[in-house]
């Protein structure tokens, strides 16, 4: 594995990189230009930018999180072609760059959903958290300005306000799209992509549905085992592969993570770790890294990596907000310098058995 830090960009995060370079066993950024709206062709000349001020810092870019998907693609309106042959031109931009992995989704209308970006707990942090009897409470309408409410002022990734701000054209769109259709469009799109991956070796990385489980009625296929394993046989090319995020898959207690790793082998290209506690049923909280703060064994999880030969970016995942940090819920330096230094312990350890 290759332990990375998800950056946002000058400008756009609180982190800089030259904190970042200070990180022990910190190599690479996960980075993307922050400001790119769905469905354009990004510009050469802000990637070569972008990649001169990354490798300026001492770091590499390690992989893009995220180029988004058009809605029209996940819907599969006629006009997708248009949105495909732009995320294309942005591939072969990245491929040209040396930038070989790409995460994304294909979730319909919201990224991620939380009910609290920072809910307290007994230490004084605060977390992201999910209950979804209040996410049942909440007008998918005003989801938002909820978000909002709590996100120290930072846009949040997934959450363009100029796409919230066609919620309810968005809702609309996808009525008539249930798992199968939304499947059928991810084919789809990977089959028209995958030529562009085998030239330039680019690593696509599907994200996981977050929470594991539809919300407000919106279909959701990268959930589980079976799941996933419908969707890499779906195209079934190298470069077709996924994004292990413990924290999206670990929403569902059900979903046993080292079994996924296995059943995944070779196709894992990107994984994001962090630890959850679980309270009931659709009720979690995010946790520190270390695996008696939350619910997950992250020793097992870890050890699944290393056993099946994975040797992609790695990052930790969300943090906690500690020590006074003001930042984009999830994504403070401290925490997740911890986190970076708590997986890397593992990893050491694995590999002197
Ligand atoms: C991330 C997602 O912040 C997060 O929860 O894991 O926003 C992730 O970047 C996207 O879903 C990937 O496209
Ligand atoms: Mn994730």
């Amino acid at each position: 594995m290759k332990m990375t830090f998800r950056w946002f960009g000058t400008g756009f995060d609180s982190v800089t990189l030259k904190q970042i370079r200070q990180i022990p066993g910190v190599k690479g950024v996960i980075t993307t230009l922050y400001d790119s709206k769905p469905g354009e062709a990004w510009d050469p000349a802000k990637v070569k930018a972008l990649k001169a001020e990354v490798e300026a810092s001492g770091l590499e870019i390690s992989g893009i999180e995220s180029v988004n998907i058009h809605d029209d693609i996940k819907v599969g309106l006629p006009s997708r072609d248009k949105y495909i042959e732009n995320y294309i031109k942005t591939l072969e931009t990245l491929g040209k760059e040396d930038i070989r992995m790409v995460c994304y989704n294909f979730m319909p209308v919201f990224d991620w959903t939380r009910s609290d970006l920072a809910k307290m707990r007994p230490d004084g942090s605060t977390v992201l958290s999910y209950d979804q009897e209040i996410i049942d409470q909440i007008n998918p309408d005003t989801m938002l300005s909820e978000m909002d409410k709590k996100a120290n002022g930072f846009v949040l990734p997934g959450w363009e306000p100029e796409r919230m701000a066609r919620i309810k054209e968005l809702f609309e769109m996808y009525k008539d799209v249930d798992d199968k259709k939304l499947l059928d469009n991810l084919t789809y799109f990977l089959k028209a992509i995958m030529p562009t991956c085998d030239k330039y070796d680019i690593n696509m990385a599907i994200h996981p549905d977050d929470p594991a489980w539809p919300v407000f009625g919106l279909p959701r296929i990268i959930r589980n085992e079976e799941s996933i394993g419908r969707m890499i046989k779906a195209v079934d090319n190298p470069h077709n592969g996924v994004t292990l995020c413990t924290g999206s898959l670990g929403s569902n207690p059900n979903n046993d993570i080292p079994a996924i790793i296995k059943s995944l082998k070779g196709r894992i290209h990107f994984a994001h770790v962090r630890n959850l506690k679980h309270h009931a049923p659709g009720k979690f909280e995010e946790a520190a890294h270390l695996s008696s703060d939350g619910s997950m064994d992250m020793y097992a999880l870890m050890k699944a990596l290393y056993d099946t030969g994975f040797d992609g970016p790695i990052r930790p995942d969300h943090g906690r907000a500690i020590w006074d940090e003001v930042s984009m819920p999830g994504y403070g330096l401290y925490d997740r310098a911890l986190g970076c230094a708590y997986l890397n312990g593992l990893w050491e350890a694995l590999s002197k058995r």
